[in-house]
């Protein structure tokens, strides 16, 4: 898989913005916001259709599809980098904080000068916003509180999200070199941590010369830093970094291991090789005495000579993984094999949703999944929420579908979690639905003791089955609420309730650590993509790696259970 319907989609909703910022015409402002909604929405992987047959889905017309085709060729679109190029990086750079809109941005920007996040910071201490047309003082202090809040972000980390699809596509096009005999991310990437430093790639080859020539000649590249012949560095898009190292193929497992490191669990691993006269570097295993190089060509076989099971690499953090291995006892975390089902997702049902139920449904059913749970956003959730009546009606269309689909699809809601831990509809009603999840999405900004009451409150009604997104962050943009974890913990267990892994690769929420607490405390974890359209399904991937980060098992995971166990954690909790 390559570039995804959300990647190009992203592409679009850039355009958006920077079409925005320049001051171009709303009409074409809208036309490019629609284009953007019609591809996250589209029900098929653009990348599977030639232009044509991007053209011809909904809502897509001629000149998005050229410009979709042209993304998906050549990893660019002209118009794209010509609006890059012509706008203030300053400007792009204000939008981000919460609640500056890239009109205000405009303003800003050709009054005072202000180009920076730091700029508008100072400019509010040194009151030089009041007087600017429509900017009140309420205005001031709102921007004041959101510059505070994203103040601390900028650690020059980007989040996962923003670097598989461009990750994943320089390692495709490096594999069709006839020289290149293996490639793959390595790094923090691989280990799916939620933010990256850089990425890195690692090829097996004969030739290096030519794979480091054709990273550098790719057209996904932007800059050239560093080009020697052990290591090409360059830069792909947003300033992300990529590191290119090529080995000899005899060479790979053991490189693989040490480029995908953690740095600390390669130190810890090393260590074990030395003892056993063995010395691990990132050109090989060699025995110590003869300096032979012991052939391992993947990471399974260096670790056998270790003694050590394969360790999955999102476990090597250096937080017990390798003295688990070594005493036998390391837990077998949940693959994506064992996933039998997504049990938070949305349709068009709810207004948020872009595709159908049935689109919805044929995907999930297409991933091999046992069962889908539909959970459409309740009635308490202003603009998109489903009315009882309107519920009553997507029943009938459930069941409709039902007897064509051999994936069962459970009838579920969202429901928002109110002010007192409150949810939606009535207790007689929520008893009829199959699965729900419940989630804050209002009051966010509340402290955490209060999130942490409502949380708790909604998780002893015997209606909520799991708590979705637990601390509602986005990797990058929102900060989580602080909920006290372990008195979570503890009502999880005591109310049956399980805590979700969001799977999304911009929550991934519950993060790994707190997935860890809540497998040590014994709590039942669900993983699920809170997926609103088709390409979203495929978010799986991230939850589980998010898992695996945690040490959960399938034993942990309730969608990992066949539909009765399903069945029978939801009807323990309503006794
Ligand atoms: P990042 O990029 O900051 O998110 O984190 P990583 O883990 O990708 O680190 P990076 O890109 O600096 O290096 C990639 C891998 O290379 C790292 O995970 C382990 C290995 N590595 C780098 N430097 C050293 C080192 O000095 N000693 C050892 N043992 N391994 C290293
Ligand atoms: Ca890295
Ligand atoms: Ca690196
Ligand atoms: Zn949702």
């Amino acid at each position: 898989m390559a570039w995804t319907n959300e990647d190009v989609a992203r592409q679009f909703a850039e355009i958006v913005t920077l079409l925005k910022l320049s001051g171009a015409d709303q009409f074409r402002v809208r036309a490019y916001e629609r284009a953007a909604g019609a591809i996250g929405a589209a029900p098929t992987d653009l990348a599977t259709l030639d232009e044509a047959g991007i053209a011809a889905l909904r809502g897509i017309g001629a000149s998005t599809a050229r410009k979709v085709s042209e993304y998906l060729t050549t990893g660019k679109i002209a118009m794209l980098e010509d609006l890059r190029g012509a706008v203030p990086a300053g400007l792009v750079e204000l939008i981000r904080v919460p609640g500056l809109g890239p009109k205000t941005a405009r303003l800003l920007y050709d009054s005072l000068g202000i180009n920076s996040v730091e700029a508008l910071r100072e400019a509010i201490e040194t009151e030089r916003l009041r007087g600017l047309p429509g900017l009140g003082v309420k205005t001031e202090a709102n921007l004041r509180d959101a510059i505070a809040r994203v103040g601390a972000k900028d650690t020059g980390r980007v989040p996962m999200a923003d670097a598989v699809a461009v990750a994943e596509e320089l390692c495709r096009r490096l594999r069709e070199l006839p020289v290149v005999e293996d490639v793959t991310y390595a790094g923090s990437l691989r280990r799916m941590r939620e933010t990256i430093g850089d990425i890195d790639i690692l090829a097996a080859s004969t030739a290096p010369a030519h794979v480091h020539d054709a990273l550098r000649s790719s057209e996904l590249v932007t800059d050239v830093l560093a080009a020697g012949d052990k290591k090409t560095s360059v830069i792909v898009r947003r300033g992300i970094q990529a590191d290119l190292r090529v080995v000899a193929p005899e060479a790979y497992g053991a490189a693989l291991i040490y480029f995908t490191g953690s740095k600390d669990h390669n130190v810890r691993i090393r260590e074990r090789a030395v003892r056993s006269g063995l010395t691990l570097n990132e050109y090989g295993l060699f025995d110590k005495e003869t300096e032979r190089r012991l052939e391992c060509r993947t990471e399974a076989e260096v670790y056998e000579q270790l003694g050590l099971p394969f360790i999955p690499p999102p476990m090597r953090e250096d937080t017990g993984e390798v003295q688990a291995a070594v005493a036998g006892n390391l837990p077998a975390v949940v693959h994506l094999e064992d996933i039998r089902g997504d049990l938070h997702g949305h349709s068009d049902w709810s207004g948020d949703g872009k595709a159908t139920l049935e689109e919805m449904v044929a995907a999930a059913a297409g991933l091999g999944y046992e069962y889908w749970a539909v959970t459409d956003h309740a009635e308490g959730l202003p603009m998109n929420g489903l009315s009882r009546q309107q519920m009553l009606q997507r029943r009938t269309a459930i069941e409709m579908l039902q007897e064509r689909y051999d994936i069962r699809i459970l009838e579920g809601a969202e429901l928002n979690i109110g002010p007192e831990g409150d949810v939606d509809y009535d207790p007689q009603f929520l008893a009829t639905l199959d699965f729900c999840v419940a989630s804050i999405h209002t009051l966010m900004t509340r402290a955490g003791a209060v999130q942490t009451r409502r949380i708790i409150t909604a998780m002893e009604n015997p209606a909520v089955h799991a708590i979705g997104h637990l601390t509602g962050r986005k990797i990058g943009g929102r900060p989580p609420y602080d909920v006290d974890l372990d008195a979570i913990l503890d009502a999880a267990k005591r109310t049956g309730t399980a805590l979700e892994v969001n799977a999304s690769p911009h929550r991934l929420d519950i993060s790994s650590d707190m997935v860890r607490r809540a497998v040590e405390a014994g709590v039942t974890l669900t993983i699920s993509c809170d997926g609103h359209s088709v390409g979203d399904l495929r978010s799986m991937r991230y939850g589980v790696g998010t898992a695996q980060r945690g040490w959960a098992t399938s034993q942990d995971v309730l969608n990992c259970r066949p539909l009765d166990g399903l069945f029978d954690f939801v009807a323990a909790k309503r006794t």
